[in-house]
């Protein structure tokens, strides 16, 4: 089994994780610019009311990696290892500091004509996010967020703004980073601070169908400006969830877990609320607000491929005594631990077979081409003699590549690989340097100390084999 010759090998990052600089040339404060590392970011993502009145010790997106200054050196290595795209995102307040105005900042413009530019150079397709998390932070102070219809307005602006800008430049374009995030961290999705008295469920959920529209509206624009010289993604934090047991109760909790986790997606591909919505916001006490003609331009402008970032595998059980004693500490989503797997250093369970699980079901459910837009282990590496050996990282990688191949040759249309953090960069869960998923070691740590100097992995070489091979050496 081969890929295809024009197969979209490459590496991904986010605005807010790498670039820094982050009040330059007249960029705005973000929602991820509050945010603390280690401990205290977990709670400031749940507690984001008392985070936005905190003074912490240490921002680390406030210089990250320096990507800002360093992309010239960053897409170089890149394209040493032979990048055919590279997915980053836009950083919505460098385009529109608060996020109301009615004209863009033209020196943050001028800043992604450059990183595009330095791709094109050496024929790298750049794959780009509109909305990383980041949301202007105005917008959640001023607006509520996603919660206000007004987004949609705002986000439509940006979005033709940078569709127009960079027509020549882009073809590939994803709406919103893990548009399912909305539900499980809502600050970060959504920009959305819900307060204990209200229904969160309501509150989600309306944000979620403003996205949705935005989304949709997105599409349509890039439509008008580019026609289908625009490939429009969206973008799931996929992570199918099993049942715990074959008990039926754990197998159709799956199935309601998985339509809940899938539902942006549904709307966003077959362009409608998917039939089980009825019932999820009947037993949900959710009551959606619709304008006139949302439902038409959901129908109208669906997107063209699938995107999403694969981790790990989930676990579901109908039983509430399995969650007393079988919780991992896992990521942004709970989960239950699963014997059969082993866990990163972060506590994130490896399941490669689980990826080509996902790929099977995304595209029997949508027949649409899909994109691993992200995938990788984060884990603690050392530097020694201007080395680091990580070995764990090419096992972690090899067996996810060899699950893709195989759903491949299930008969997945697969357009690309992205792994994520292809340089090292501050983690979004944690915020933390140490938590590292790069080809490329960055000497910054937790605090932000550090050289900032790159040094090659061994897995830059290894993945560079890869490439070259299209695959077939791994
Ligand atoms: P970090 C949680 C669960 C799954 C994906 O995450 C997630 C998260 C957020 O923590 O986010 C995606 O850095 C996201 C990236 C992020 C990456 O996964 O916490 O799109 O921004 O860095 C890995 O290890």
């Amino acid at each position: 089994m081969s890929l295809p010759k024009d197969f979209l090998w490459g590496g991904a990052i986010a605005a807010n994780q790498a670039e820094g600089a982050y009040k330059k040339d007249g960029k705005g404060t973000s929602l991820v610019d509050i945010l603390p590392s280690g401990k205290e970011r977990r709670d400031a993502l749940f507690h984001p009311q008392k985070a936005l009145e905190t003074n912490f010790n240490h921002y680390p997106s406030h210089e990250a990696i320096d990507f800002y200054h360093t992309y010239k050196e960053d897409i170089k290595l890149f394209a040493e290892m032979g990048f055919k795209v590279f997915r980053t995102s836009i950083s919505w307040p460098r385009i529109f500091p608060k996020g109301d105005e009615l004209e863009p900042n033209e020196a943050g413009l001028r800043f992604y004509d450059d990183v595009f530019d330095e791709c094109k150079k050496y024929g790298i397709e750049p794959l780009v996010t509109l909305n990383h998390f980041d949301t202007p932070l105005y917008l959640v102070t001023e607006y509520g967020g996603w919660r206000n219809r007004k987004l949609i307005e705002f986000y439509e602006r940006y979005a033709r703004v940078v569709f127009d800008r960079y027509s020549d430049k882009v073809k590939y374009w994803l709406t919103f980073n893990e548009i399912n995030m909305l539900l499980h961290i809502p600050f970060f999705g959504g920009g959305l601070i819900i307060s204990d008295d209200e229904n969160a469920n309501q509150v989600k959920f309306q944000a979620a169908h403003h996205q949705l529209v935005a989304s949709s509206l997105a599409t349509k624009v890039a439509k008008e400006i580019n026609g289908d010289e625009f490939m429009i993604g969206c973008m799931l934090a996929a992570a199918e969830i099993y049942p715990y047991s074959c008990h039926p109760d754990d197998m159709l909790k799956s199935v309601k877990e998985n339509q809940k986790q899938y539902f942006f997606i549904d709307v966003q591909s077959k362009g409608e609320y998917p039939s089980y919505t009825k019932r999820l916001f009947r037993e949900l006490d959710v009551e959606l607000e619709l304008e006139q003609g949302d439902v038409e331009i959901l129908k109208q402008y669906p997107v063209d491929f699938i995107s999403f970032s694969y981790y790990s595998s989930r676990l579901t059980s109908a039983d509430p005594e399995v969650y007393k004693t079988n919780k991992t500490s896992g990521n942004a989503f709970a989960s239950l631990r699963n014997p059969h797997l082993e866990a990163s250093d972060w506590g994130w369970q490896i399941d490669p077979v689980g990826l080509r699980v996902t790929m099977n079901n995304l595209y029997d459910r949508y027949q649409k081409p899909l994109f691993i837009v992200e995938n990788g282990l984060g884990a603690v590496d050392e530097l020694k003699d201007g080395i680091v050996e990580d070995d764990y990282r090419i096992d972690y990688m090899r067996e996810h590549l060899k699950q893709m191949i195989e759903a491949v040759d299930d008969g997945v249309d697969l357009m690309g690989y992205t792994s994520w953090g292809c340089i090292d960069l501050v983690s979004a869960g944690t915020g933390e340097m140490k938590k590292r998923y790069g080809f490329i070691y960055v000497d910054i740590d937790n605090e932000g100390k550090g050289t900032g100097k790159r040094y090659k992995k061994k897995s830059f070489e290894w993945y560079k084999k890869v490439i070259k091979s299209n695959g077939e050496i791994l």
